[in-house]
């Protein structure tokens, strides 16, 4: 990809999360009596910034398969939610101990650990009330496929059960295949939802396979550059500590591979995830260029 695409990517997801945010805040009551400390903590978090890249995922794939616009952005509603829920809980000092994110102070620094673990769960909560409603999809069936994958992916045998496995890291060393079944489910279930959701919402069950595929490579392609900006990056950039895997001992795929055939996988991982979207010719040219900046990005 060209210097001049990149900068257009750059702009493009600056354009798209100005409009998605304003969307994203309208599920979110500003004041409401006795409520507001939940209210004002869930806005905080919605309103720091985030690059909105499962919901840019979710969006582009729904744009390419012709799904109706309003569905596709209360899906992509809904992940974006469970994303931030679990950011909010990772940084908890039960968990991650973490006082920036976004480049700003974590909702329990900003709050307290309390109002932290209710934002999370108000949050997750929100995110399958959005897909239930009818507004989301006329068809019964296909909201109740899209609640079951969200809660697949977000869940036990996703996302719940990918940060489990990472907290047992901190004590036992993992090997690389272990470390990649680590990955693919804390990291990737999301992105896996956000990939195939289209599918769902176009009815059209028979793409779920290769917008898996698309999304496998993408979610660990997307994982890879993550551990290589905490080495590589600046606290600054990236907005949240860096080098925080080295100094708890737990390995990562770049610590195991090295960075350079690290970052020659993540490489090829994009080259294939690209190579799916062919069959759509130009048509897919920004969901290309958006693969790309997976591995391009500086934050
Ligand atoms: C608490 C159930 C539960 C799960 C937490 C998301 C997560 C699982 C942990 C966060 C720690 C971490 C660094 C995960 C790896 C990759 C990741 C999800 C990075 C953050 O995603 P970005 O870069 O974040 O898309 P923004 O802020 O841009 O939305």
């Amino acid at each position: 990809m060209g210097k001049n695409d990149f900068s257009n990517i750059k702009f493009f997801l600056a354009e798209f999360s100005s409009k998605f945010d304003k969307h994203l805040q309208s599920f979110i009551p500003k004041k409401e009596f006795f409520s507001n400390r939940l209210y004002d903590a869930m806005n905080y978090v919605i309103s720091v910034g985030g690059k909105r890249l499962r919901p840019i995922f979710l969006i582009e794939i729904a744009n390419l398969l012709g799904v109706k616009k309003s569905y596709s952005l209360r899906t992509a509603v809904s992940i974006e939610l469970i994303h931030c829920y679990s950011l909010v809980h990772d940084d908890l000092p039960a968990m991650d101990n973490d006082d920036l994110r976004r480049g700003h102070k974590t909702c329990h620094k900003m709050f307290d650990d309390a109002t932290a673990i209710l934002v999370g769960d108000a949050l997750q909560t929100l995110a399958f009330e959005i897909i239930a409603d009818k507004k989301t999809h006329p068809s019964a069936e296909i909201r109740c496929m899209l609640i079951k994958e969200l809660a697949k992916s977000s869940g036990m045998s996703g996302m719940v059960k990918g940060q489990m496995l990472d907290l047992v890291a901190e004590k036992k060393k993992l090997n690389i295949d272990e470390i990649l079944e680590l990955q693919k489910l804390k990291t990737g279930e999301l992105f896996r939802f956000s990939c195939i959701a289209s599918c769902y919402l176009n009815n059209e069950l028979k793409k779920i396979k290769t917008f898996s595929k698309f999304s496998k490579n993408l979610g660990l392609a997307f994982q890879i550059k993550d551990d290589l900006l905490d080495v590589e990056g600046d606290e600054i950039s990236v907005g949240k500590k860096i080098n925080k895997d080295s100094k708890r001992g737990k390995e990562t795929i770049v610590s195991l591979l090295g960075n350079n055939k690290a970052k020659e996988y993540s490489e090829k991982l994009i080259f294939e995830a690209i190579k799916l979207l062919e069959p759509y010719g130009k048509k897919a040219q920004r969901l290309k260029n958006l693969t790309d900046f997976i591995i391009s990005r500086n934050s």
